[in-house]
């Protein structure tokens, strides 16, 4: 992979990476489109990174589909595949690792301690061996992003990072690899995230800016369903993940909920227009 990025580098090409864990679906994809589009080599890193997840978390049956995946990216025209063995990334007496206070102990890191400490640390890994000039990530995982894009401005890291729009099910669900543990009922009921979001957005629209009554419209929808156990319900602000009183600058509002066994993340972009700031722009 070094020995691909050394030769791009030297022909000039403009170098886009997508990180992954595998188990494609089309959030993945649309990555993969989006980087064909704007860059002369592409490549994709497919990696199930032991260091992100917790004792008691998934990485034993997270689901692997190398070969589906593999033709995949191929189809897509990916230049190049990385994917490294375990102990290829983390060699006996792997010592170094990169924390990004603040942002990485909020929420999703307070769930999952130590979880943005493995996953900022495998992707300054991917973007020293790839040396891409965008990398590109999905808006699903909104506070991964933000821990990305800080660690790429803390260490002037020389890449840009290129975020991408959340993929959705017909019926809304955000897609996931993780939709795949859930049932037939929990699927059914995993719609409640994006109805949850949708009602923030009506109330956003009907004037309300206030992050409590925003909160409560959400808690409000889930109580409506019973499989669902809401985990949180945060609107923060979308630079640093700080919660926010009010929605008054760029923010997220964010959902964590457990579908039985799985858990699941959803969020809504809600932006302020220069031109007009008092119509904010909700992304869900
Ligand atoms: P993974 O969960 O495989 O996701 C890879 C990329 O796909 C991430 O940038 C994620 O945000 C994006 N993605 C997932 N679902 C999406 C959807 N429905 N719409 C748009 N994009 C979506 O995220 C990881 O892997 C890992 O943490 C990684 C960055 C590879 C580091 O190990």
């Amino acid at each position: 992979m070094k020995e691909a990025a050394r030769q791009a580098r030297a022909e000039n090409h403009l170098v886009g990476l997508v990180p992954t864990m595998g188990a494609l679906h089309e959030g993945h994809l649309s990555l993969v489109r989006r980087a064909k589009q704007e860059c002369s080599r592409v490549y994709a890193s497919l990696f199930v990174n032991p260091k992100q997840f917790g004792p008691n978390e998934d990485f034993a049956k997270y689901p692997r589909t190398f070969e589906s995946d593999a033709a995949q990216f191929a189809e897509l025209g990916v230049d190049a595949l990385f994917a490294p063995a375990a102990d290829d990334i983390y060699p006996g007496g792997f010592s170094s690792y990169v924390n990004v206070d603040g942002i990485s102990d909020r929420l999703e890191g307070r769930s999952r301690p130590g979880h943005f400490r493995g996953v900022a640390t495998v992707v300054l890994k991917l973007f020293e061996i790839a040396q891409p000039d965008f990398a590109y990530f999905g808006r699903k995982d909104a506070q991964q992003v933000a821990v990305i894009q800080r660690m790429v401005r803390d260490l002037n890291l020389n890449v840009q990072i290129v975020v991408c729009p959340i993929v959705r099910e017909a019926d809304g669900l955000a897609l996931s690899s993780r939709n795949a543990y859930l049932n037939p009922e929990e699927r059914r009921a995993a719609t409640i995230l994006y109805r949850a979001l949708q009602a923030a957005r009506a109330e956003i629209a009907a004037g309300t800016r206030d992050a409590l009554e925003i909160q409560n419209r959400i808690r409000t929808v889930f109580n409506s369903e019973p499989l669902a156990r809401l985990d949180y319900a945060e609107v923060v602000a979308a630079d640093d993940f700080e919660p926010v009183a009010r929605v008054s600058r760029a923010s997220y509002v964010l959902v964590a909920a457990h579908l039985g066994k799985t858990r699941l993340l959803d969020n809504m972009l809600v932006e302020i227009p220069e031109k007009n700031p008092t119509e904010l722009v909700c992304h869900i």
